[in-house]
Formats: structure tokens, sequence, C-alpha cells
């Protein structure tokens, strides 16, 4: 059975070993201590892959925490010709503490019909749901498709829409989103909108990854080791 190695283990060999051992041993040792902490990919919801994101707001599909950095989202809601069944997406996340959420971008937003002046609607809500019927207690809504906001911006910086409103009733908020857990919706009643949403979340404060805390300390300990040898 093979055994498993620890960052403890990588540590112990490092230390007391690295006299011993030649520099290229050494780096690839602590590269396997970085590794685990620095691979950590970006969270995405495809629905050709994932399926469809949920219809309901009180039972929202559940993405989880985000990653630090981009979140990418892509589907397929509202309804084919204005007439057939409407496809609501909605989804539940986590902005994990020491992040913001600073960014809702729009990578692409297209219309079945091939029509270019569709206004989307979505929402925003603190919490594990968004009640459908009544915007009132949503932290935002706004409209959102093509063209510009009248605010000055485009329709691709969708927190900055949400920032400036809310319209239609709702809460509102300043600024990048902090840590929590949020209920987002989107939906078009005239026609189907393929999109693709990146939500991109900051440290707060950045600060070193703990694979580079451990790798400095680790440097630390080896120098401190020659130099006593010598
Ligand atoms: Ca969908
Ligand atoms: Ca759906």
């Amino acid at each position: 059975m093979r055994k498993t190695v620890s960052p403890v283990d990588i540590i112990y060999n490092v230390y007391y070993n690295c006299n011993n051992m030649p520099v290229s041993r050494i780096l690839a040792l602590l590269a396997a201590l970085v590794l685990p902490f620095g691979t950590a990919q970006a969270l995405t919801w495809d629905e050709v892959l994932n399926g469809d994101l949920s219809d309901s707001g009180s039972a929202p599909t559940l993405l989880g925490t985000l990653a630090s950095g981009d979140n990418m989202i892509s589907g397929t809601m509202g309804s084919l010709g204005g007439t057939g069944p409407m496809d609501a997406d909605v989804w539940n996340f986590t902005v994990a503490p020491g992040y913001d959420l600073t960014g809702i971008n729009l990578l692409s937003y297209s219309a079945t019909s091939g029509k270019t002046n569709n206004q989307s609607f979505m929402a925003i809500a603190n919490g594990g749901s968004i009640n459908m019927g009544d915007p009132s207690n949503h932290l935002s809504n706004s409209l959102w498709g093509y063209g510009t906001d009248g605010f000055g911006n485009t329709y691709t910086d969708l927190l900055a829409l949400l920032d400036a409103g809310p319209e239609f009733g709702g809460i509102g908020f300043n600024g990048p989103l902090p840590p929590g857990n949020y209920t987002f919706w989107i939906q078009e009643g005239s026609d189907q909108i393929h999109y693709g949403i990146d939500f991109v979340t900051s440290p707060t404060t950045p600060v070193p990854e703990p694979g580079g805390v451990l790798l400095l300390g680790v440097a630390g300990l080896w120098l401190l080791g020659r130099r006593r040898q010598r």
C-alpha cells in the first residue's frame, strides 16, 4: 500500500536531510509542499455539462463557496420565441471570509431570435432563497442585456448595475459584496438568452498563501541549519 506523504513529512525530510541533499531534490520537495495550496480550480457551472440551474427561488442550485478569482457560470434561460416555457435560472453561492465579491462580469449574451435590444432581469438577495414574487427584500434588482445602462456603464459590469440600483424596489448596497451567502436570479420573458457570467472574488486583505508561509519557514530553517554547520 502506498504511503501518503503529508506536508509534515516533507518538512521533516527537508529540515533533517537538506544538508546532504542535492539542491534540485530540495526544490522538488518544496514545490510538492506548495502545490496542494496553489491549485484551487475556479468553480464552473456549465448548463450543457451540469444541467439546468434551478427554476426555484426557494430551492436554488447550490454552487458552494466561490473560488478566489474567477467563477464562470454559463447557460440558457428565458422563453423560446417568447411563447415557450419560461426558464428562470437561480443559484446560491457563498463568499468566503477574507474575500469580497468584487465583480459580476457579463462575458457573453446572445438571443436565440437574433434580436439585439433585449433587456433581461436579474436580482440578488441575502441568504439561501430569493422571493420571486416580491423584489422589495432583494439586495438589488436591475435590467441587463445589450447597450449601456444610462449611468455610463456598459452592461458587462453587472455588479455596477446592481450597485447603481435597485430597480423595482429592493434594499440596495454599496461597493463589493462582503463575505456571506447570496442567491442570484436571472430571467427573460420575451426571448431565449444564452449567457456567460463571471463571479469574481478578491482577498479583502492580500495574505500569503499557507503553502508560501510554510515554504518561507522551511527555507529559513534550512539556511539556519547550514549557517550553524559552518
Ligand atoms: Ca437554464
Ligand atoms: Ca432553470
